[in-house]
């Protein structure tokens, strides 16, 4: 019996970020603020997924560097290499063997549902990588590669998580006899917060993204304290005063979008944030919400910069992480070979 077999029943989590360019303010405060508050509780397992990246086209030296800045960024936000493992998914090569054999258990008519491909192939679908397609499987075989039992998301993944658990529920049936015998736990995503879904700030029915063309849209974690002001006074609004109940505020994409992120920033709940700005305008809730993103993000990004003056000390601590992972990983993926009838 490995370690990890022993251990079935332990919590470990899994999340991954895409080095795809600046994270932003949707990236902090649906995931990785979550994953920095959660490491001290559950076994962690944090990874910089360039095996996803490279789904949509990249620029290879820009790839490379912001993979240093994702791992700045996910250091500088708190996240404690010591106690949990930092790597990047492609040193691995675990995942992308895990996941040829989750292709050959994921059936295509769940991926056909997977509303993240819709949107990202857009009307371009004949067109999009076999790679973006098959994303999800390969978001499978990241969490399940660690036996994880809790994955820390923003809204956007549940869809995909729902998915890692069809599929390991799938291996399980095809390839152990009994349910006590099951070898994948179902993994659980954990969506937590008030703002598990931060929106562009150009348009609050589109999500915060990396890729939105407007840089005006989101807030990077990289953004000067003159940036981040600049790009609230300007965020979009509407002409009411906040409302004092959560149903009229929903129906406001931009002053919900707004308020669930200061919400979210100052650690209370929606509820309660609104008692403090019900009835005020946005001239008067905006200056708040500014100082408060600015004393937030100003010391990560300050940590952010200093960190990347020493790219070679990144390398170290990915790679520390990397026979980290490994240690996991290699054990786990040996098991499943020989669940499936490989000579190994
Ligand atoms: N707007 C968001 N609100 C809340 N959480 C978000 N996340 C992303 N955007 C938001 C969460 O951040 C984690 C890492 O995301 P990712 O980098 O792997 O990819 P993504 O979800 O595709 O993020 P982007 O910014 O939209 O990237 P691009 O533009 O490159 O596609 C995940 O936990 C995600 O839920």
């Amino acid at each position: 019996m490995t370690n990890l077999q022993s251990d079935h029943l332990q919590k470990r989590i899994f999340s991954g970020i895409q080095p795809t360019g600046n994270l932003h303010l949707g990236n902090y405060l649906g995931a990785i603020k979550n994953w920095v508050n959660l490491q001290n509780d559950i076994y962690s397992i944090f990874s910089i997924v360039d095996l996803h990246a490279i789904t949509v086209p990249q620029e290879p030296s820009k790839l490379k560097s912001s993979t240093h800045e994702v791992a700045a960024a996910i250091i500088a936000s708190g996240i404690d290499t010591d106690k949990s493992i930092l790597f990047n998914q492609s040193s691995v090569k675990e995942h992308a063997e895990l996941a040829w054999i989750f292709n050959c258990v994921c059936r295509i008519g769940w991926l056909n549902r997977m509303t993240q491909f819709k949107e990202k192939a857009g009307k371009n679908r004949e067109n999009a990588t076999v790679g973006l397609y098959g994303y999800p499987v390969l978001m499978a075989a990241d969490i399940l590669l660690y036996k994880s039992t809790h994955v820390p998301v923003g809204d956007d993944q549940k869809q995909h998580i729902e998915l890692a658990r069809d599929i390991a529920s799938s291996f399980n049936n095809m390839f152990t006899s009994d349910e006590e015998d099951d070898f994948f736990d179902l993994p659980e995503p954990q969506i937590i917060g008030e703002a598990t879904r931060v929106m562009s700030l150009r348009d609050g029915t589109k999500k915060m993204s990396k890729s939105d063309a407007s840089d005006a849209s989101r807030i990077n974690l990289t953004d000067t304290a003159e940036e981040i002001s600049n790009k609230i006074k300007k965020a979009k609004t509407d002409p009411h005063p906040l409302p004092d109940n959560i149903e009229e505020l929903k129906e406001r994409p931009e002053a919900h979008n707004l308020m669930s992120i200061y919400s979210s920033l100052s650690d209370q709940t929606l509820e309660k944030a609104l008692i403090e700005f019900s009835g005020k305008g946005f001239s008067y809730f905006k200056p708040r919400l500014i100082d408060l993103a600015i004393e937030t993000l100003s010391p990560i990004s300050r940590e952010m910069r200093s960190l990347l003056k020493y790219r070679n000390e990144i390398d170290k601590i990915l790679k520390n992480g990397e026979q980290k992972a490994k240690e996991i990983a290699e054990p786990v993926l040996k098991d499943v070979k020989n669940l499936v009838g490989f000579v190994n």
